[in-house]
């Protein structure tokens, strides 16, 4: 479908107007306002919803020190320059393999202004499980309910404005081989890169009382030790269910060292012209 018709035929204040602005950047991505993330499981199209919003080339390699190949790109739009990662596909992040690791690790300490699940329509319910586990280390997610041409075709009907009440952040149906559903997607990543939308995810209930005070004991102690850590409450119940990546980590000290081991090269200009809200 191409976005300038579907550009010209709306009006000012609809997202395919503003999709009529995007600019892809391809990998010619030096500086940038916002970082997002993509995440979901294997073969949910995040690769076609990362082609149709950076254009078709990738830059590719591999994730610092690790053989996991990893893509990124940018695009411009509402004014605003985003970089855009892909992160290998996984059913969890829980760190059993070492795709879920740099998953989890980019999400937890590469600090993304927005995260995209992208999730197969078909599969919801498998699905969600991801979803679940992002809404624990992040309140910026937006879910991009993608393949919904095949849900359709299956005579599946998703109420998505449900699901986005019920899940407490923007849900976007897309058929994104197609490129529907972009012009939408694109507006609450800015919604939400730019805080003008605050997602309120939808979390797992808090446990009982004595986990909760263990809980609030250990975020204590990790933020001595670790000064300037985000997801301190995160860490702390990774560290109580025995992750052994992180109780390692924390072990040999270097938990902060995930940080830098990230993506982003030190000093990077990350957010430094960010516009007024
Ligand atoms: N029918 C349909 N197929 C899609 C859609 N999005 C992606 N695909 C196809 O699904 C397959 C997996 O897509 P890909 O982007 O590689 O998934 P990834 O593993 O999540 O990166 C490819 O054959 C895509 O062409 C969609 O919205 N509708
Ligand atoms: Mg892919």
């Amino acid at each position: 479908m191409n976005r300038k018709d579907k550009a010209a035929s709306g009006c000012a204040a609809c997202p395919a107007h503003h999709a009529g602005h995007l600019r892809r950047l391809g990998v010619d991505m030096e500086e940038w306002d916002y970082v997002a993330a993509l995440a979901g499981n294997p073969n949910v199209g995040k690769s076609t919803v990362f082609n149709a919003l950076t254009g078709l080339r990738q830059h590719t390699g591999n994730w610092p020190g690790k053989t996991v190949s990893r893509a990124e790109g940018g695009f411009v739009y509402g004014g605003s320059r985003f970089k855009i990662v892909d992160l290998p596909g996984t059913y969890s992040l829980l760190a059993t393999s070492l795709d879920e690791e740099i998953a989890r690790d980019f999400l937890l300490f590469g600090r993304p202004d927005v995260t995209v699940v992208v999730a197969d329509a078909m599969r919801l319910e498998r699905n969600l499980n991801l979803v679940l586990q992002v809404f624990e280390i992040t309140d910026r997610v937006v879910l991009c309910l993608n393949l919904m041409d095949e849900a359709k075709r299956h005579g599946l009907r998703v109420d998505d404005r449900l699901l986005s009440r019920e899940l407490g952040v923007p849900v976007v149906p897309a058929a994104a081989r197609y490129g529907e559903g972009i012009p939408r997607l694109l507006e609450e990543i800015r919604a939400v890169a730019t805080g003008e939308i605050a997602p309120k995810p939808r979390r797992l209930e808090k446990g009982p009382r004595a986990l909760q005070g263990a809980v609030e004991r250990l975020v204590e102690e990790i933020e001595d030790a670790f000064p300037g850590l985000p997801n301190a409450r995160w860490v702390a119940l990774r560290l109580l269910d025995g992750d052994r990546t992180i109780v390692e980590a924390v072990r040999k000290g270097d938990l902060g060292d995930l940080t830098r081991d990230g993506p982003e090269p030190a000093g990077a200009p990350r957010g430094a012209e960010k516009e007024a809200r």
